[in-house]
């Protein structure tokens, strides 16, 4: 066990029952010339948070942990993306449309695959989701019970909407969720803020809050 000064309090790690998942770090949320761009978004906000998650994965590697990775993106034939979904957004740019790095958010293709300063390395488990929550209509459930972890690291895109998603839907389920700030952004600043404000209010109402040095360092990296 390892104390970490989180916020709002003390985090106790376990780290025999701790798993990192690191959330939608994908090419067309991050890289200039994505879909993200392309919906106007200043993507070098989620560049820069590329390395403190790559020292983050190392850490959880070299200790041995159960590292988990997410891309948001649906079937080719569109089933699993309900049109309520696939009508939002962009009105010229839609999921399924072909894009600057393939069709977007379409499993399998460029676009929806990981960073590579990132990617996965062989035994680490990929969770495609067609949610903004991790533990919705995929395996991630079972994956977790299977493995007898009971508290959860979190980093990557985007803190307020697939983070915070998936950090709810754990919470609810009994994990202890700790957020690792400088390992997670927002195309808006505000919401990066707001979310991790919502996150450890009220007595860390959905979870805690902590910087990468201070997850490794729990670690003993
Ligand atoms: C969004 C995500 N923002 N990964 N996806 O649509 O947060």
């Amino acid at each position: 066990m390892a104390t970490i000064k989180a916020r709002p309090f003390d985090f106790t790690l376990d780290p025999a029952r701790t798993a990192l998942i690191v959330i939608d770090m994908q090419r067309d949320f991050i890289e200039p010339g994505g879909f993200g761009e392309t919906l106007g978004n200043d993507v070098s906000r989620l560049q820069a948070i590329v390395p403190a998650t790559a020292r983050l994965i190392g850490s959880f590697r070299r200790a041995g942990l159960t590292v988990i990775h997410t891309r948001e993106c649906h079937a080719p034939d569109l089933s699993d993306c309900p049109p309520a979904k696939r009508e939002r957004g962009s009105p010229t740019l839609r999921i399924g449309d072909a894009g600057p790095m393939g069709r977007i958010l379409i499993a399998g293709e460029d676009g929806a695959d990981i960073v590579p300063e990132l990617y996965p390395i062989p035994g680490e488990i990929v969770i495609d989701k067609p949610g903004k929550g991790a533990f919705y209509a995929t395996g991630l459930g079972e994956i977790l019970q299977e493995k007898d972890i009971r508290q959860l690291v979190f980093a990557g895109v985007t803190t307020e909407v697939c983070v915070q998603t998936t950090m709810r839907e754990a919470n609810d389920r009994g994990y202890e969720c700790l957020l690792a700030v400088d390992a997670t952004e927002s195309y808006f600043p505000a919401f990066k803020q707001a979310a991790i404000d919502m996150i450890t209010a009220q007595g860390a109402i959905v979870g805690w809050a902590a910087s990468v040095d201070q997850i490794a360092e729990a670690l003993n990296d």
